[in-house]
């Protein structure tokens, strides 16, 4: 899912997502979008698909882990978190039940529990004390949830999120009392978070194979294309991760043979196209050496170039990974494409 916090992917905008990258799904973020422009611009819009005129599916992050990466002076109580706006300053409350109104009124497709994204490293009792407060907070979330309609006449769906830092007993627990919500996708937090790759895998496994494989395992905030591989090989289904939008406007270009940092010297009189073998139409009508040129001058023009790239390759190894999955060749082409996908050219 590229990632659209305040309602829009950075520096691309909707027919490309839809045309040339083929998003089936956007993200947005309730943190963001409740701040500004706020919910009764919204609700007054018909929501956040009548707002920014994308017609396809959104989902929303429930607003608690940018609360806690975003603000500054945030307060965790059993009640909610507290937090300052990162804008203005000002106080707020996050709630089970307020954040699940909130995205009834941003009215994404798809919406996500309250809950606590442990840091990294965390202590076993710290972990096992914020799994509680999570789990608490989901029952929650799915009894305000179900004594709630929907305010513009499509139903919406909420995903819970597995918790429990690196601690194998806390995660394996987390994903048994996730499942036994039996709600239509389930999610998996708290990694990513800046523990070593083997630990997010060692982690994910477990918790796959506890979540049902025939509803969505969604991983969040994951990854590099390595890492977006290594996942899916153990069982997830949808990812959303902010890298190859942010990476995108420094200059990182992701491609299938490795990755380019556009900035550097070298490309400074390659006149050979962004990307041979991609069939997006700025990959192959723009040059490697105009790119620089725009992202070295800081021009809006390069930003737009190079997100409209990473998106397209990330949406490009997911849709070749489904395809070899179905046919049965994804296992190897995994490992080559792991060690491809992560050399540095
Ligand atoms: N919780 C929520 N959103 C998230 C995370 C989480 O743990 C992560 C962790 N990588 C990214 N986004 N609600």
């Amino acid at each position: 899912m590229p990632v659209g916090t305040a309602g829009t992917v950075k520096a691309v905008h909707q027919r490309e997502l839809k045309e040339d990258i083929r998003a089936q799904i956007i993200l947005g973020n309730t943190y963001h979008l409740y701040l500004r422009p706020g919910l009764d611009t919204l609700h007054k819009a018909g929501g956040l698909h009548q707002f920014n005129g994308w017609d396809a599916p959104i989902l929303t992050d429930s607003g608690g882990y940018q609360v806690f990466s975003l603000s500054g002076t945030r307060k965790i109580k059993e009640e909610g978190v507290t937090f300052r706006s990162h804008i203005d300053g000002s106080r707020h409350l996050f709630t089970p039940e307020n954040t699940m109104d909130t995205q009834r009124i941003i009215g994404a497709d798809i919406i996500m529990a309250l809950d606590e994204c442990t840091p990294y490293p965390c202590s076993y009792r710290y972990a096992e004390t914020s799994l509680q407060l999570t789990h608490r907070w989901l029952e929650r979330c799915i009894n305000h949830f179900k004594a709630t309609e929907p305010l513009y006449g499509y139903d919406q769906m909420l995903f819970p999120i597995v918790q429990g830092s690196t601690y194998k007993d806390l995660r394996k627990a987390s994903a048994e009392t996730i499942a036994s919500f039996g709600q239509e996708g389930n999610a998996i937090g708290g990694l990513s978070v800046g523990e070593p790759a083997e630990e997010m895998y060692e982690m994910t496994e477990i918790v796959c194979e506890i979540l049902p494989a025939d509803k969505p395992r969604y991983l969040m905030g994951v990854g590099t294309p390595a890492n977006i591989l290594e996942c899916i090989s153990l069982g997830i289904d949808m990812f959303d991760c902010v890298m190859p939008t942010r990476n995108a406007r420094n200059g990182m270009l992701f491609t299938r043979n490795g990755i380019i940092n556009i900035r550097n010297e070298k490309w400074k009189n390659d006149f050979s196209p962004i990307d041979e073998e991609s069939d997006l139409w700025a990959d192959k009508h723009y040059s490697k050496a105009y790119l620089r040129h725009l992202v070295t001058s800081k021009e809006i023009l390069g930003a737009q170039i190079a997100s409209l790239h990473n998106l397209h390759f990330y949406l490009w190894l997911t849709g070749e990974s489904r395809k070899r999955i179905i046919d049965g060749t994804f296992a190897r082409w995994k490992d080559q494409m792991v060690k491809a996908v992560s050399a540095r050219i």
